[in-house]
């Protein structure tokens, strides 16, 4: 009777490591494998090892509430996020994976007077960076998402920023896409795997140290998300990273409600509707420094405050699933793609609380930077704009509290 589910192929190969390979990628969470696919799709790279000290996308790519979008306000980031958001367009066909890329339409609620001015700001700059969003009213809110309570208790709804092609895909099938196409490309993705120490010579990476024995390599990228700053000190260098955890949870599921994704920034929490049915849910990053993958207690009951004053109908939902990822903030909420002060070591980092909907374009700008040692889409995300002041503050369009 169980018949049918036996005997399925293995979606990717399990080899045991080599001593050594062109290129070793620290992590196989979606940035990790999005660079090693774009090693081999763009250049042709494919002597690659991808590294991973638990299960491949059981990081934060495993763990986030799915959103996609790219209304950013600062050029560079509209330019990476919207490179994401166009390549997620294409993605399931291109790996021959169905990602459930869902474009249902993303809308960060304005519930203040200082929202709104901002929202329009952003608006106006998207339309000049060529990313399709607009400033839409309350009645438009309305009639995109009928559950929702416009007059609210607190902070009525003034009006969204909309971008009606932004939205959700699966973040498993994300990881298991690009993994199974590196795989059939001839890399290899080693799981249960951990890095523990970065070997150098003269200033110039030589291989990592592992649970498995030492690794070669010629070039080294580090792409650990929340383990970001614990890699680089075995490497000899520090970080402008926090980590901490963000949480979310799921409800049981219920019949179609709602079709877009919602974010309300001032009374803070965002949800959508899974395929199953399940409300998805979260809200705001703890505001202390640890590693325990579960988030602190008292957010759960500030989200669902949050989400129950703006959707009265889910007030009696019960909530299914809770769980924590460690995700690695910088001070301006802007990601790290960058050479290091090792020779040949690259690092991709500090995507924070929103590095799901930047997958594609993160991998395939880390793998540009690896092989030519820059990349157009990268050059503003580079380590020396801390030391130089030239940050890229994103704080705002971050959507989460942090
Ligand atoms: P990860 O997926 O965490 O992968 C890093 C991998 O490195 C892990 O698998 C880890 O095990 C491995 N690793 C660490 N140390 C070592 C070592 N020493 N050796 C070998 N391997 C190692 N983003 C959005 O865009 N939209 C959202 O809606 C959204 N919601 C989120 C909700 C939550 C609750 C969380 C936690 C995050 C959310 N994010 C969201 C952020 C997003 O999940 C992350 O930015 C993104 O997944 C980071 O991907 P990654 O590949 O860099 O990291
Ligand atoms: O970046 O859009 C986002 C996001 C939503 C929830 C967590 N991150």
């Amino acid at each position: 009777a169980f018949r049918q589910h036996t005997g399925w192929p293995r979606a990717w190969a399990s080899p045991e490591p080599r001593e050594r390979y062109d290129v070793i990628i620290v992590g196989a969470g979606g940035h990790g494998l999005a660079t090693a696919y774009y090693l081999g799709r763009n250049f042709g790279i494919t002597n690659v090892a991808v590294l991973e000290k638990g299960w491949l996308g059981g990081g934060n790519t495993g763990r986030n509430t799915t959103i996609i979008r790219s209304n950013y306000l600062q050029d560079a980031s509209a330019a990476i996020y919207e490179k994401a958001r166009s390549l997620y367009e294409t993605l399931s066909q291109e790996l021959n994976f169905n990602l459930m890329f869902s474009p249902r339409g993303v809308m960060m609620l304005a519930q203040t007077e200082h929202e709104v001015r901002g929202y329009r700001r952003t608006a106006e700059a998207n339309a000049l960076q060529g990313v399709e969003t607009e400033f839409i009213g309350r009645e438009r809110v309305k009639e995109l998402c009928p559950i929702i309570n416009i007059e609210g208790p607190r902070y009525p709804v003034l009006g969204a920023l909309w971008q009606p092609r932004g939205g959700t895909a699966r973040h498993d099938a994300v990881a298991w896409g690009y993994a199974r196409a590196c795989s059939d490309m001839g890399m290899h993705i080693i799981q249960r795997c951990e890095v523990t120490g970065i070997r150098t010579e003269g200033g110039r990476v030589t291989g990592v140290s592992t649970t498995r024995g030492d690794i070669g390599c010629n070039k080294l990228g580090i792409v650990v998300a929340g383990h970001s700053g614990v890699l680089a000190q075995m490497a000899g260098f520090r970080l402008p990273i926090e980590s901490v955890a963000l949480q979310a949870m799921v409800s049981e599921p219920v019949k179609p409600c709602m079709d877009v994704v919602v974010m309300a920034n001032t009374v803070h929490g965002y949800m959508s509707q899974s395929d199953k049915g399940e409300m998805v849910i979260g809200g705001g990053a703890d505001g202390f420094n640890n590693y325990t993958q579960r988030g602190s207690f008292h957010h759960i009951e500030e989200t669902v405050r949050a989400l129950c004053e703006t959707f009265p109908i889910i007030s009696r939902l019960k909530m299914l699933r809770q769980w924590g990822g460690i995700v690695d903030m910088t001070g301006d909420r802007s990601p790290i793609i960058s050479k290091t002060p090792v020779e040949n070591i690259f690092i991709n980092c500090g995507w924070g609380t929103g590095g799901f909907k930047a997958i594609p374009g993160s991998g395939w700008a880390m793998a540009e930077l690896m092989v030519k040692g820059e990349s157009p889409l990268a050059a503003e995300f580079g380590l020396n704009r801390f030391r130089e002041g030239r940050f890229i503050d994103e704080s705002v369009a971050a959507g989460v509290a942090h």
